[in-house]
């Protein structure tokens, strides 16, 4: 198959998704053409079908605000022809599926158009009222609407008031770059002792993490036992987390690391990873973590019960309620036969339900069904 792809390049769980994927395509055989702004953080390379297509943006002074949808709908319509693509696949609602609503109006090549969502496009930017009714046109034409989750695909119908389908395509994780590595100790003494329990926070630290509720919790675990936390990634609230972590007086216990490209190196050190995010429509750092044998205590919102089997590789707590938090990581991490299990569980969870090579398969499938019955609605009109 040709295949488009459309994706925000910079690092962040949709991004990396759409990545993998493209690469797992071609891989496959098929011809991928990424087309963004930049190249996809995670696209280290490319080859005889792997392509990348950049979007330009013209800043004139007149126009006050870059038109990023218009230029990518410019874009998609020249590539699409140019490569004859015949799928069209962008992740993110908004502006994607706009942009690619554009296209097809420009374009005289004929293609399918599939939007993924990811989460905070429908449950957040695209809810607002000033996106709200383009956000919602925007799935209405797309032929194919997949979401990461069931709980996303539950909420956007019912958000959007849509009576079209929305499948349910899970994220998926490669299973062999994310495993538990043998990693010279040297590396883990960075960050903790011996004797203490490496706990491990990855995410883009923006406000819908509650990177504080971390700290808060930390701050319990290791009134309990020997501990340090590992906080990876940049973003808006790093420095209120630095400077709680101050106030507490475990600024001493506490790395931030800013971003790690390799996370799953720290990831095969860690002991648990520990997320309080109050939206999450799945939770991918999560899911790398179980791929790494590190189990994930967080909160039970979103899509994240369908990632974290709890009590078997992982715990959640009432959103918001950080004591509870703090305890269940703390009693498991306390419990050395139970933390085993719980590894071991993680790894066969990641495996059995997120391996990457099904979740390309699944893609596939969805792109023949796609086009098949795109064709076949053709022909009835
Ligand atoms: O919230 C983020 O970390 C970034 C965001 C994105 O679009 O890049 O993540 C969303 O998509 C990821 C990949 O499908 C999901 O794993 C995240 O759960 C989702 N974030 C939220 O729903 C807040």
């Amino acid at each position: 198959m040709r295949i488009g792809i459309t994706c925000f390049p910079g690092i962040g769980g949709s991004g990396i998704v759409a990545t993998e994927l493209g690469k797992g395509l071609a891989a496959r055989g098929h011809d991928v053409h990424f087309i963004a702004t930049d190249m996809p953080f995670r696209l280290e390379d490319l080859s005889a079908n792997l392509h990348f297509h950049q979007v330009h943006l013209f800043p004139y002074p007149a126009l006050q605000h870059p038109q990023y949808d218009l230029a990518l709908a410019s874009r998609l319509a020249e590539v699409i022809a140019q490569e004859r693509l015949e799928i069209l696949h962008v992740h993110y609602a908004i502006p994607h599926a706009i942009s690619a609503y554009l296209a097809r109006q420009i374009c005289h090549h004929p293609f399918v158009t599939v939007t993924t969502l990811h989460g905070t496009d429908t449950r957040l930017v695209g809810l607002d009222p000033s996106y709200r009714p383009i956000t919602r046109f925007g799935l209405v034409q797309s032929d194919g609407v997949t979401a990461v989750s069931q709980y996303l695909a539950e909420a956007t119908r019912e958000d959007f008031e849509l009576d079209r389908t929305i499948d349910v395509l899970t994220n998926f994780v490669d299973i062999h770059r994310f495993q538990r590595r043998t990693i010279p100790p040297c590396f883990r003494e960075n960050f903790a002792h011996q004797n203490e329990r490496l706990i491990v926070h990855i995410s883009n630290l923006r406000p819908v993490k509650r990177i504080t509720d971390v700290i808060r919790a930390f701050d319990r675990i290791r009134r309990r036992l020997p501990a340090r936390l590992v906080v990876v990634g940049e973003g808006p609230e790093r420095v209120t987390a630095e400077r709680l972590a101050f106030e507490l007086e475990i600024a001493d216990r506490v790395t931030f690391t800013g971003t790690m490209v390799a996370v799953e190196n720290i990831l095969s050190v860690a002991d648990l990873f520990l997320m309080a995010s109050e939206v999450e429509s799945f939770g991918l750092a999560a899911l790398e973590a179980l791929a790494c044998e590190t189990p994930v205590v967080g909160y039970r919102i979103g899509g994240v019960p369908e990632v974290v089997e709890e009590g078997v590789c992982g715990m959640l707590a009432p959103v918001y309620d950080v004591e509870a938090l703090g305890h269940a990581a703390a009693a498991l991490l306390e419990d050395d036969d139970r933390l085993s299990a719980f590894r071991a569980a993680a790894r066969h969870r990641a495996v059995e339900r997120f391996s990457e090579d099904a979740g390309i398969r699944a893609y596939e499938a969805y792109y023949n069904r796609m086009l098949t019955e795109v064709a076949s609605t053709a022909l009835v009109v």
